[in-house]
C-alpha cells in the first residue's frame, strides 16, 4: 500500500506544480474548498396505524417504516364473527400487504356470522277491517296481546292464535264500562312453506285482553282480564273453552254476561269428578260491586275477590258455582287465616292458578299463587277442596313486595312441568316486577302435592318488556328451557344492546332484534342461564311482539307488527319467522 502511495503522491505534487504555474496569470484564485462526497439522502419514513373494530384482532398495530417498506397485516375474527373488510384499503382479503408511500391508517372490520338463523318475512293483507271485522285490529298487534297469544299444533300443522285485544290505542279513555268498547276476535294464522297466512277470524271468541290460558289434553281455556273502567269492579271479561275435534278447535263461551269476571288466570279440570271439564278463573268477581255478589255476602264491601268456578253441564253449558261450595273457604275461615292473615281476603283468589293432578290419584289439585303458593286437594270427608300445602315466598327467598306498587301479589302465572327431569311435576312462577327486575321462582315437586323451594332468579331488567313464557327443551338434554314472549320495546337499534323502554318504535330506528334475553337454558341443577354462546342478532327484523315456538326440534320466534290502516281500511301485517339453528 505504501509502495503505491509514494509514486501517486509524487505524481499529484507534480500535477499541482504544473497547474499552479499555468494559472499564475488569473486575477483571482479559485476557492480552495474541498467539497465532501455527498452521502445518499436518508429515506423518508411513514407511520402505519392498524386497528381492529369489535369482533376481531389484527397481527400488528403498525409503526414507523421507511418509505417503500412492505408490511403484511392479518385480521383474525373472534369466535362468531367473520372478517368484513378494511377501512383505508379496498382489499377484501383478511391478509393484506401494504407498501408505504404515505402515512397510512387501516382498520379491520368484522361482522357477526349470521349463519345461525333463517328468516322468512312476508306481509299479510287484511282488507277493509272496519267493515269486515273490527275497528282496531291494529291494537291487537301493537299492544298487550302477547300474553294471550300462543301457537297450537293440529295434525302437524302449526297455528298462531293472536288474542283479541282492545284499549291499546286509547279508545278506552274515559270508558266507564268495558262493554262500551267493542271486544276483538282472536285471529288465527297458519304456518305455510314460506311464512304465515291468515287462517281464520274467530268472531265467537272476542275478548278485551287475555292474560293466561291453559292447555290440557285436547282442551284450551283462556280468560280475559282487561283493566279498563273506572273501578276494578268494571274489570270484567269473558272465558272460553276450546276443544280439538277432528281437525278443528270448537269454541264455546264459558260464562254468561252476568258472570263476567276479572279472569287474570284460568284453569281447567274436573272439580266434581263427573268426567266433564270444568273451569276456574281467578281472581274472579270483585265483591265490592253488589251486582257481582249474587248469593255471597257482600259485607263488608272492599277490594275482595272470589273465584268463579264454572261447572260443565251435560248439555255443554256451564253453571257458575260459588267458590265456598268447592273450596273450604270462607265458611271455615280458620284454615286460611293461618295462611293469609291480612285483609286481601281469600288470598287464594289469586292472579295465578294451575290445575293438575300432582299426586297421581286421578283427582286434580288446584294451585294458587299470590305472595303465597297454596295447593288445594280434594278432601273425601268434607267433599271440598282443602288446603294441602302452602309456602310463603318471602320466607323462602327473602324478597319483599315492591314498595308502593300496590299489588299484594307475586305470581302472575304458574307453569307446571318436570323441571329437573326426575319424573315429578314441578312448578315455575312467573313474577311481575319484583325489586329490580322481572323473574321467576321454582318449587320442586315431591310427588305428593308438596314442594321444596327451588330457585329464585331475576330474568331481566324491570324495564325489559316481556310477559309470559313457554317451557320447551330446545337443546335436547331433556331439561325444559324457558322462552320468553316479548312486547313493545324489545328491539335493537345498534345491533349490540336490546332496547328496554320502547322509546322509539319508528321503523327507521329499529335495526333488528337480539334474542339472547328471551332464551334461558335449564342447567339441570335447578337454575336457568341466559343463552350466551353467541349474540343472536337478527338484523332487518322490525316487530312489536315476539312469540316463541318449537317446530321439528328447532326454536322459532314469530315477530309481527301491523301498519296503520290505509285510506281503504286495509291493514298490512308484517310477519317475521326466525328459525334458530343453535344446537346442531
Ligand atoms: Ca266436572
Ligand atoms: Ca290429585
Ligand atoms: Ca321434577
Ligand atoms: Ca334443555
Amino acid at each position: 500500500m505504501k509502495k503505491l502511495f509514494y509514486p501517486l503522491a509524487f505524481a499529484l505534487s507534480a500535477f499541482l506544480f504544473i497547474y499552479s504555474c499555468s494559472t499564475e496569470e488569473d486575477a483571482t484564485p479559485p476557492p480552495q474548498v474541498q467539497q465532501p462526497t455527498p452521502e445518499p439522502p436518508a429515506p423518508k419514513q411513514y407511520t402505519l396505524t392498524v386497528t381492529a373494530s369489535e369482533g376481531g384482532t389484527v397481527s400488528t398495530e403498525g409503526g414507523t417504516y421507511d418509505e417503500g417498506t412492505s408490511v403484511t397485516i392479518t385480521a383474525t375474527p373472534a369466535e362468531g364473527y367473520e372478517f368484513a373488510g378494511w377501512e383505508g384499503n379496498d382489499s377484501t382479503e383478511a391478509s393484506l400487504t401494504v407498501t408505504l408511500r404515505a402515512n397510512t391508517t387501516l382498520n379491520a372490520t368484522f361482522s357477526l356470522k349470521l349463519d345461525y338463523f333463517e328468516l322468512q318475512q312476508n306481509f299479510i293483507e287484511i282488507p277493509n277491517v272496519t267493515a269486515t271485522y273490527m275497528d282496531n285490529v291494529v291494537a291487537q298487534f301493537q299492544g298487550n296481546s302477547i300474553p294471550g297469544t300462543f301457537t297450537y299444533t293440529i295434525n302437524g300443522e302449526i297455528f298462531l292464535y293472536v288474542s283479541g285485544t282492545a284499549c291499546s290505542e286509547g279508545e278506552c279513555e274515559g270508558a266507564y264500562n268495558i262493554l262500551d268498547v267493542p271486544a276483538n276476535p282472536y285471529l288465527v294464522f297458519k304456518k305455510i312453506d314460506d311464512g304465515w297466512e291468515l287462517h281464520e277470524i274467530l268472531n265467537d271468541v272476542k275478548t278485551w285482553a287475555v292474560r293466561n290460558y291453559q292447555f290440557r289434553d285436547n282442551f284450551i281455556v283462556l280468560g280475559g282480564a282487561n283493566e279498563e273502567g273506572l273501578s276494578p269492579a268494571q274489570w270484567v271479561d269473558n272465558a272460553f273453552m276450546g276443544e280439538l275435534v277432528g281437525n278443528e278447535i270448537q269454541w264455546k263461551k264459558v260464562n254468561s254476561q252476568e258472570d263476567m269476571a276479572f279472569m287474570h288466570d284460568i284453569g281447567i279440570g274436573d272439580f266434581n269428578f263427573d268426567g266433564l271439564m270444568d273451569v276456574i278463573t281467578g281472581p274472579g268477581r270483585d265483591l265490592s260491586d253488589p251486582d257481582r255478589c249474587r248469593n255471597v255476602d257482600c259485607n263488608p264491601p272492599g277490594d275482595e275477590y272470589i273465584y268463579n268456578f264454572y261447572f260443565q253441564q251435560n248439555d255443554g253449558t256451564f253453571d257458575l258455582q260459588e267458590a265456598y261450595t268447592i273450596i273450604d273457604y270462607p265458611q271455615d275461615n280458620e284454615l286460611h287465616t293461618d295462611v293469609l292473615d291480612d285483609s286481601t281476603n281469600f288470598g287464594n283468589a289469586s292472579f295465578a292458578l294451575e290445575v293438575i293432578d300432582l299426586d297421581g290419584d286421578g283427582k286434580d289439585e288446584i294451585i294458587s299463587s299470590t305472595d303465597w303458593t297454596v295447593v288445594y286437594k280434594y278432601d273425601e270427608v268434607s267433599k271440598k277442596y282443602m288446603m294441602h300445602w302452602y309456602t310463603n315466598h318471602n320466607d323462602d327467598f327473602g324478597i319483599d313486595y315492591i314498595p308502593g306498587d300496590g299489588r299484594g301479589f307475586f305470581g302472575e302465572a304458574i307453569y307446571s312441568k318436570d323441571l329437573n327431569n326426575d319424573g315429578i311435576v314441578d312448578i315455575l312462577l312467573e313474577l311481575p316486577k319484583v325489586e329490580t327486575g322481572r323473574g321467576f321462582m321454582t318449587y320442586i315437586g315431591n310427588g305428593d302435592g308438596t314442594f321444596n323451594k327451588g330457585i329464585f332468579s331475576y330474568v331481566s331488567r324491570d324495564d325489559l318488556f316481556w310477559t309470559q313464557l313457554i317451557l320447551e327443551d330446545i337443546n335436547n338434554d331433556s331439561y325444559p328451557d324457558i322462552l320468553l314472549k316479548s312486547m313493545d320495546g324489545y328491539f335493537t337499534s345498534d345491533g349490540i344492546s336490546t332496547n328496554s323502554s320502547g322509546d322509539s318504535l319508528d321503523s327507521d330506528y329499529i335495526t333488528g332484534v337480539i334474542l339472547n334475553e328471551l332464551i334461558w337454558i335449564n342447567d339441570g341443577g335447578g337454575g336457568f342461564n341466559q343463552y350466551n354462546d353467541k349474540v343472536l342478532y337478527i338484523p332487518n327484523v322490525d316487530t312489536r311482539q315476539l312469540q316463541p315456538y318449537v317446530k321439528e326440534g328447532k326454536l322459532h320466534f314469530i315477530g309481527f307488527r301491523a301498519y296503520d290502516k290505509d285510506e281503504l281500511n286495509n291493514i298490512t301485517l308484517d310477519f317475521n319467522d326466525i328459525e334458530l339453528n343453535l344446537f346442531e
